[in-house]
């Protein structure tokens, strides 16, 4: 009998089928993921060369872009460590860098656009494909909580710029000046060529995306940002745009980026990460994949992305266009900055 047989067909369809649709409880992932990995070809191209290769076995993980994201998984790990939700983690853990005024490109104290104006976009998304995002919101020190309350409370996803702010002030969040005497003295410096160069590299950055898995094993995102500094007055990034800078699929995995936005609203870059676990990906070669796809299509020479992605097992993949990316990762009572591995040398 030659392998190749209509049964074989017929048990092979049926494996697909149940990979595919049964994918109900975690248990039934992990049990079902090494099946779909191994029956899927993923490119040779996409080596798995993550510097720390955490199987994580599901336990409880947090992860989060650039050194800021030290102090916001701290504050994200005690909602997950007293039995929280990883959705209220994501939240705490961002609002700290928010917060602090020395971030200069994430909520208080992130540096203006051209005119002047701090302007925010902010995104999270929950274990159950709920999602809620503002966008070009002024004057609001955690936009990520007013992203919460879209969430939550309304029927939409997005909300922008002066309807964003109406929505905050009736929920009870109040208005801040959130240039810093520090951020305006650097916008005034810049005024004095007003270059207009839209680029971010390893200099000009940190948007904070930080990813949670808590005890249940379910996955959150939160990310958060003023965006490109001196950007045109309206500029909005991909930071709220679910796909882009942010997406989570509770039966797949996470991503979430940081850098050239446009680059990633090109193409639907976190999106794509967590499509590419679901095909059979590791975290790692999804995260690789998807900077190859700038790579490949776009002018990306003087320009920075980074993809941080964790998967249903607590695998954990970074990746960026120009050395210089690092994220924070908290496990148990362990929180290290860990650098990413890089396209360009
Ligand atoms: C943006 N992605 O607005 C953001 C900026 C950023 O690190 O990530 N900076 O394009």
């Amino acid at each position: 009998m030659s392998y190749k047989t209509p049964f074989f067909d017929y048990l092979y369809l049926l494996l697909m089928k149940k990979t595919y649709f049964q994918m109900k409880t975690r248990r039934d992932f992990l049990k079902n993921s090494a099946i779909l990995g191994a029956s899927l070809s993923i490119p040779a191209s996409l080596q798995c060369n993550n510097p720390i290769p955490q199987a994580g076995k599901g336990e409880a993980t947090i992860i989060s872009t650039w050194n800021h994201g030290l102090p916001a998984n701290k504050a994200a790990w005690k909602i997950i460590q007293s039995g929280g939700k990883a959705i209220d983690a994501v939240e705490a853990g961002v609002r700290v860098v928010e917060s602090d005024p020395k971030s200069t490109s994430v909520g208080y104290g992130g540096l203006p656009d051209r005119d002047g104006h701090v302007t925010l976009d902010a995104c999270i998304m929950d274990e159950t494909g709920n999602a809620g995002s503002v966008c070009f919101l002024q004057d609001i020190e955690n936009p990520i909580s007013v992203a919460r309350k879209v969430m939550d409370d309304t029927p939409h996803v997005m909300l922008a710029g002066e309807g964003a702010l109406q929505f905050a002030l009736a929920n009870g969040f109040t208005k801040k000046n959130l240039l810093t005497p520090e951020s305006e003295k650097a916008w005034k410096e810049w005024t004095i060529k007003s270059e207009y160069k839209p680029i971010i590299n390893v200099e000009n950055h940190d948007t904070i995306g930080l990813l949670a898995m808590d005890n249940k094993g379910d996955l959150s995102g939160a990310c958060t940002t003023s965006g490109l500094a001196y950007k045109m007055h309206g500029r909005v990034g991909d930071s709220p745009i679910i796909g882009a800078g942010l997406y989570v699929d509770n039966e797949v995995g996470a991503a979430t980026a940081t850098g050239m936005g446009e680059l990633m609203m090109k193409t639907l870059g976190s999106f794509l990460v967590v499509e590419l676990m679901r095909q059979g990906a590791s975290a790692q070669q999804a995260c690789e994949e998807a900077i190859m796809r700038i790579v490949k299509k776009l002018d990306y020479k003087n320009l920075q992305v980074g993809y941080l992605a964790i998967d249903k097992a607590g695998n954990v993949g970074a990746y960026a266009i120009q050395p210089g990316f690092n994220y924070a990762i908290m496990r148990g009572d362990k929180n290290e900055l860990v650098d990413a591995k890089a396209y360009l040398k």
